[in-house]
């Protein structure tokens, strides 16, 4: 199996945590090294004609694009792994964080503030409303988290695989625009941050992510003191 990736993406950062936290026999390929021209390629269309980073090449050369349904796919390949809680009302917890951070904080928030990065000048009315659409679907995500060590339970899971990398990307989006990380404001899911930053993976997952901007055309988000 062969993850096409691009380490910046918190969507192929989902998948990479999956792979890094239970070891997992997936090689992690460039998307835009492995094929002429990119994920916009005529090859990488061919593919994912989505055009969008992950996609994941099974061992029989089929192509399984986007990240919440790659982590699923691991979940079931391989069972072993523990990447999905045992007990069903536990997996569906997992299931539901993910879905809350997708459908109540991303889905209203990030193109508002992603739009932003490339506004000749910033809308701070634009900025502002999106931030409170996002802070109203973490009050959602709130609600639900618990003081577990990890989302649900004392390992990483399917719904860390998704978490870390989208709080973590969303704080840098909103420190470019010159706000709070979204998450401080929301204790559960500060404590739950602070915690799971403590885990050497998830560590390495966050390095990884960090030094993917560098040089890229989000270099934006890296705060001064990663820039040198
Ligand atoms: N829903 C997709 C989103 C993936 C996505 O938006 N990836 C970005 C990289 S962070 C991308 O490929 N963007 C290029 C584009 O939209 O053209 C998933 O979960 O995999």
């Amino acid at each position: 199996m062969k993850l096409l990736n691009t380490n910046l993406s918190p969507f192929a950062s989902r998948v990479r945590l999956a792979i890094h936290a239970k070891s997992l026999p997936v090689e992690i390929a460039p998307a835009g090294m492995w094929l002429p021209n990119g994920q916009k390629s005529p090859d990488y269309l061919a593919l994912n004609p989505i055009g969008k980073v992950p996609t994941l090449i099974l061992d029989d050369g089929s192509a399984l694009p986007e990240s919440d349904t790659i982590v699923e796919y691991l979940a079931d390949a391989f069972p072993q792994a523990g990447l999905r809680p045992a007990r069903p009302q536990d997996a569906a917890r997992g299931r539901l964080l993910a879905r809350i951070f997708e459908q109540y904080v991303m889905a209203p928030g990030w193109s508002g503030l992603i739009g932003q990065l490339f506004a000749p000048s910033r809308d701070e009315a634009v900025v502002d409303a999106t931030l409170a659409k996002i802070h109203e679907g973490l009050r959602h995500l709130s609600h639900f988290m618990t003081d577990e060590p990890f989302a649900v339970g004392d390992t990483i899971t399917t719904a860390d695989c998704a978490l870390i990398p989208f709080l973590t990307f969303q704080n840098r989006l909103a420190r470019f625009h010159g706000k709070n990380d979204p998450s401080a404001e929301h204790p559960r899911i500060a404590a739950y941050l602070d915690r799971v930053g403590r885990d050497p993976v998830v560590q390495t997952l966050l390095g990884e992510m960090r030094d993917g901007l560098v040089g890229s055309r989000l270099a934006m988000l890296l705060q001064p003191d990663e820039r040198a």
